[in-house]
């Protein structure tokens, strides 16, 4: 389990297909603090927080979505629901006064994990440009 563990977080910070530790979350083999879930979508609060709210929202299937360039045709049902689930979530957290999606792809977006997720920050007054 230690090797799987290490493999996984050595292919990380690539985008090889390979699964990544968002599929133990979703197989509930890490514990994470799920704010919403659905049949397409699962919420849950990112472990290293930049806002006092940041969650990653996530589709349960994969479906070659390693990231956001990787998009094709079939995949803006669940491009969309996530957005909108975002939207949910927020209100949900009372972010009244507003909020960010952020999706990283690839290197220069500085994306860690291959399986494509949004992140939704808010909490606080957000500083732009991001760096
Ligand atoms: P990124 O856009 O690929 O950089 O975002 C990955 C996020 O996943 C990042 O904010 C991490 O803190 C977060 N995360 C997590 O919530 N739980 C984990 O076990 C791991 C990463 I590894």
């Amino acid at each position: 389990a230690n090797e799987e563990a290490a493999a996984s977080a050595a292919s990380a910070l690539r985008d090889t297909g390979a699964p990544t530790v968002f599929d133990r979350i979703l197989s509930k083999q890490i514990r994470s603090t799920v704010v919403y879930e659905d049949k397409k979508v699962l919420a849950f609060r990112d472990i290293s927080p930049q806002a006092p709210t940041h969650i990653i929202l996530i589709p349960k299937e994969r479906d070659g979505l390693t990231r956001l360039s990787k998009a094709e045709e079939r995949h803006e049902e669940i491009l969309g629901h996530l957005l909108y689930t975002a939207k949910v979530v927020a209100k949900q957290e009372g972010l009244d006064d507003g909020y960010r999606i952020v999706i990283n792809d690839g290197p220069d977006g500085c994306q860690s994990v291959y399986h494509l997720h949004l992140h939704l920050l808010g909490g606080r007054k957000l500083g732009w440009p991001p760096g």
